[in-house]
């Protein structure tokens, strides 16, 4: 004779054999198909240099304050290049664009700051003849193929996320 109890729990059992629990993975990774690198990640920020994560955006071209937007959605900042190292390994990471990063002058014309750390940019790899500021129009900073251009922030780019703590 089997009680009340155990037919319960073998119901409850044969429920969660059924029912396999989907949501909590569809709510952890909303954005995983932006992803362009490393498929077999689940990671916001799939690609690790030194203490650093990082998150390339190239499905959708955006203007800098979107690109500034996305990068936080997604747990981090536009990207802060803190060395020449660290330049040379992004670089060696990417194909050859354009690419948004932190670097703007928005808020002191021709004064680069971080929107990431409210400070200076610690390094920067200007194009030759660069920053021009063509037409006093050019506030924000891009990665162009293989150094730093500055642009008009409104124009459409990929852009560079990065994070201290992987999300
Ligand atoms: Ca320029």
């Amino acid at each position: 004779m089997v009680g009340k109890l155990e037919l319960l729990l073998f119901f409850l059992q044969l429920w969660h054999v059924a029912m396999p629990n989907k949501t909590l993975e569809a709510v952890s990774h909303p954005i995983q198909q932006e992803i362009p690198f490393d498929s077999s990640s689940e990671s916001n920020f799939p690609i690790q240099i030194g203490n650093k994560f990082y998150h390339i955006g190239i499905n959708s071209k955006v203007n800098w304050y979107q690109a500034a937007h996305n990068c936080r959605k997604l747990g981090g900042n536009l990207l802060n290049i803190e060395s020449s190292k660290e330049m040379d390994a992004i670089l060696s990471q990417i194909p050859q664009d354009r690419y948004w990063i932190s670097a703007n002058c928005l808020a002191r014309d021709r004064d680069f700051t971080s929107i990431t750390t409210g400070e200076p940019m610690p390094f920067f790899r200007w194009h030759k003849g660069e920053p021009n500021n063509v037409h006093a129009t050019e506030y924000c900073v891009e990665i162009k193929r293989t150094a730093l251009n500055d642009e008009i922030c409104v124009n459409k780019f990929n852009y560079i996320c990065e994070a201290k703590i992987m999300y």
